[in-house]
């Protein structure tokens, strides 16, 4: 069947984008099932218009349009497949991605939506689209669900993929890897790589559970390596943004794979996310000396009750030392903040602004709490009444800049926008570029 995935735009073009691997993996799994796949990153392509999108889409004459949806994006996604049911009413519709796994009955509820998938994707996808070429039911598809005389049918979810080094490697071919640039961090194209599937917390904010349930599965430590070999010599591409809730949860791997990424000469330059409690001296000194040019530290908060309240797992004390160990090493980092937690007063604010300028990261980010579906703060929010747990809301509001969808703290919803906006002004003239390196990657390799 053809295919088509697609990443949607953020219609308030805010923030960077960055590579829709999970696309390019579905796409490589329904290639070597003989299915035909293309990727559309409109984010990357900077198209926001819904007709224009639809039109692009048609004009392939696919037999099925994915949508791969994080909140923020659902509504442009809902609106662009109602245009492509407009103009060809026999394209089969399917949306995936968190959101949808976060609230698939309401996903279900606009028309031009013909199946969801919720969890892991891959395999009820290929099976979907089996499905459909063949003429069969596609009722009895673990992970598939669809509206059946306006009730949504939603079947359960299948066991997770228990070996991650069965998927073939993205098809990194598909995406459109010239416009995968961002002049902040990297020097030249960079791609997004994936090496595992979950975290093992809970934090009451984060979305990762929505879909792993607090399971984590690994890719081996050679098969990243072979991953990334492949986009060096493949497609000339030395740079790399790890997508991993947390590259350093599994210290044996995370040393393995900095080991042969310096055996092989790879010569790479990467950026990585971990939590304070997952990062010690051996472990960042190995990072820095295989490449990794800066790594991401989750605080969240500064205040110790306020990191109980949200379940991260660890307090002022972990955090000030994993900053301490990765200046020590020399690795420069960024910290990101959340302001309006449940039970945030000026107070708590001020001790995560205390613990900021104590961490004194090289790029500081501050965020607004949000309840995004099938989170525990969602929960909360309905349970509060401060959200309705239906379609009335403004889904293109789920983002963390500037924008109050439910206020769990003791500020106002115009307090803590202004909090966000004078944190930002403060450590913006804090800010300590990354050096860029004497010299390019590839010219270093010759
Ligand atoms: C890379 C990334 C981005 C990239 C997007 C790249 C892209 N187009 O894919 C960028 C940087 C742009 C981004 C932005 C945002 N992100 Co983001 N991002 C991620 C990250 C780190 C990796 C995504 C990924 O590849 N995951 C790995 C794959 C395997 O998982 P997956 O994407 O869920 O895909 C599987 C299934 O969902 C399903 N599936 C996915 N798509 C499709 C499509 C179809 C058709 C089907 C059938 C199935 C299917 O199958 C896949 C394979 O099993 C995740 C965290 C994480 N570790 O997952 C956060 C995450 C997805 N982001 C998140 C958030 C909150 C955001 C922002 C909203 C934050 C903000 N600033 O406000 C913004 C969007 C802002 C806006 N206004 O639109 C949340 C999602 C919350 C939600 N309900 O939407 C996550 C889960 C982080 C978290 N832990 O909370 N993000
Ligand atoms: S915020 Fe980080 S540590 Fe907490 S659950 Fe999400 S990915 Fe895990």
């Amino acid at each position: 069947m053809k295919f088509t995935l697609v990443s949607p735009p953020n219609p308030d073009n805010t923030g960077t984008f960055r590579p829709p691997v999970a696309l390019a993996t579905m796409a490589a799994v329904c290639r070597d099932r003989g299915h035909e796949p293309l990727i559309y990153d409109f984010e990357a392509m900077k198209l926001t218009s819904a007709t224009e999108m639809a039109e692009l889409l048609l004009a392939d004459e696919p037999d099925v349009v994915g949508f791969s949806c994080m909140t923020p994006r659902y509504p442009i996604a809902v609106r662009t497949a109602e245009e492509i049911k407009k103009r060809s009413p026999e394209t089969v519709v399917v949306m995936g991605g968190v959101h949808i796994s976060g609230d698939p009955e309401g996903s279900l509820r606009s028309p031009a939506i013909d199946y969801i998938v919720v969890g892991e994707g891959e395999y009820p996808t290929v099976e979907l689209l089996d499905a459909l070429e063949q003429g069969l039911s596609t009722d009895d598809i673990p992970n598939v669900g669809r509206m059946i005389d306006g009730v949504p049918h939603i079947q359960p979810v299948r066991p997770f993929i228990a070996d991650l080094d069965e998927l073939p490697f993205p098809a990194y071919d598909l995406l459109p890897l010239d416009l995968y640039l961002d002049d902040e961090l990297f020097i030249d194209r960079y791609m997004g790589v994936m090496t595992s599937r979950g975290c093992a917390w809970n934090c009451i904010f984060c979305a990762s559970n929505t879909i792993w349930k607090r399971k984590v599965r690994f890719h081996s430590a050679k098969r990243v390596v072979d991953e990334l070999e492949e986009l060096v010599t493949r497609f000339g591409i030395r740079e790399f943004y790890f997508y991993d809730d947390n590259f350093t949860v599994n210290r044996k791997r995370t040393l393995a794979i900095c080991d042969d990424i310096i055996r092989r000469g790879l010569n790479i330059r990467f950026f990585i996310a971990l939590r304070a409690d997952t990062t010690d001296f051996e472990v960042v000194t190995a990072l820095k000396n295989a490449g990794c040019f800066i790594a991401w530290l989750g605080v969240e908060s500064g205040d110790d009750e306020i990191l109980k309240v949200i379940g991260k797992g660890v307090t002022r004390e972990h955090i000030i030392a994993a900053s301490d160990v990765l200046r020590e090493v020399g690795l420069p980092f960024f910290a990101s903040y959340i302001f309006g937690h449940p039970g945030d007063t000026e107070e708590t604010i001020e001790r995560t602004m205390e613990v900021a300028r104590r961490v004194d990261a090289n790029y500081s980010k501050f965020f607004i709490a949000i309840p995004y579906p099938g989170t525990k703060l969602h929960a909360l929010a309905v349970e509060r009444e401060l959200i309705v747990p239906d379609d009335s809301r403004d889904l293109s509001r789920y983002h963390t800049y500037q924008n109050v969808v439910a206020n769990f703290s003791t500020l106002s919803d115009e307090e803590l926008m202004a909090r966000q906006t004078s944190a930002y002004e403060e450590f913006d003239l804090r800010k300590k570029p990354v050096a860029p390196p004497t010299s390019h990657p590839n010219q270093a390799q010759k």
